[in-house]
């Protein structure tokens, strides 16, 4: 396993990399041209600019998370091919930078979504909370509350001018069904993972989070069964899962183990993060440690160490703590993260001792 922290690059994190190098065991920096909208060129002087800030501090730029899918792909529109050629382009020149791993996801319109960014735990820390009663008509509504509370960041999938055409997107995904919506996926997995084999760069898709439909729009990576199902769309390694444990976890029924040890060979990148489920369904984000909330990060990292997991792991979101809601990026301050690298690296190192017992 490797230990990676996402970064959101130069003047866009309040973390430096300097800060990360610092985190016990952290190998990795997670990136992104943050910059680019989906289906945008990438440039490799861009690439490479980044790559090398990363790799002059002694990390690894293997995982890029994320490439955006343009919405015609979703979508299946003709002008799709167009997209799908840029994307590829950009596998081919990530490919070229040391990059092995790519997170995207295929979520309609919305990317993540929570309802507060900054709800006050008991502890007097806060974190992002998703209120089930909130999401049911306004997606507009909800978009500015995520846009107003992040304040001067951009957040990724949330982009402004995204978020402009709420309207237009809404109409233009009127009917789609969670079959087509498989199909489109299919048919852009079909034309890159050929790509990806031959270039050795492994695609990760990430769960939708939360991991049921919202506002009508169909969400299929979810549950153990639309993730076989997903697997099987193209049969290859090289299509593979960014498992999220706190976009599974919302849904009780999701047990994360299990799905672990099922598709263990076909995941490149876990994303470990806790989720506390309250009985009306809302759900906040809290600790890493097991007991705080409802995923059992414990046996979530046994069933990686029992099936000797070699890909790269970060932490995901965490609580703001001791003030820091006020400069960091929502979800991604970097005591919290930070004590759950060490609460992670801890239940690893102790298995691998007990391993050696
Ligand atoms: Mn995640």
């Amino acid at each position: 396993m490797e230990m990676t922290w996402r970064w959101y690059g130069e003047n866009n994190d309040s973390i430096t990399l300097d800060h990360i190098r610092q985190i016990p065991g952290v190998t990795g920096a997670v990136w992104s041209l943050h910059d680019k909208v989906a289906g945008e060129e990438w440039e490799m002087e861009s690439i490479q600019e980044v790559v090398d800030q990363i790799t002059s501090k002694g990390l690894s730029p293997a995982v890029v998370e994320s490439v955006n899918v343009h919405d015609d792909i979703k979508l299946g529109l003709p002008s799709r091919d167009k997209y799908i050629a840029i994307y590829i382009d950009t596998i081919k020149k990530l490919s070229q930078v040391g990059v092995k791993v790519i997170c995207y996801n295929f979520m309609p319109i919305f990317d993540w979504t929570r309802t507060e960014l900054y709800k006050a735990l008991p502890d007097g820390s806060n974190a992002l909370f998703y209120e089930k009663n909130a999401i049911q008509h306004d997606p507009k509504k909800m978009a500015q509350r995520i846009l107003d509370g992040a304040g001067d960041f951009t957040m990724p999938g949330w982009e402004p001018e995204r978020m402009a055409k709420l309207d237009d997107l809404f109409k233009a995904y009127e009917g789609m069904t969670e079959d087509m919506l498989f199909d489109n996926l299919q048919y852009f997995l079909e034309r890159i993972i050929p790509v990806c084999e031959a270039c050795d760069v492994k695609m990760a898709i990430h769960p939708d989070d939360p991991p049921w439909p919202i506002f009508g729009l169909p969400r299929i990576i979810r549950n153990r069964d639309y993730i076989k199902r997903f697997l099987e769309l193209v049969d290859s390694p090289y299509n593979g899962l960014t498992l999220c444990t706190g976009s599974l976890g919302p849904n009780l029924d999701n047990d994360i183990p299990a799905i672990i040890r099922e598709f263990h060979d076909r995941i490149h990148f876990a994303h470990i993060r806790n989720v506390k489920v309250y009985d009306n369904g809302d759900f906040i984000e809290v600790s890493h440690r097991g007991k705080d909330g409802n995923v059992d990060v414990y046996d979530v990292l046994k069933a990686y160490h029992d099936n000797d997991f070699k890909g790269y792991i970060r932490p995901d979101h965490g609580r703001h703590l001791w003030g820091e809601e006020k400069n960091c990026r929502p979800g991604y301050g970097l005591y919290d993260r930070a004590l759950g690298v060490m609460y992670m690296l801890g239940v690893w190192d102790s298995l691998d001792k007990r391993k050696e017992e």
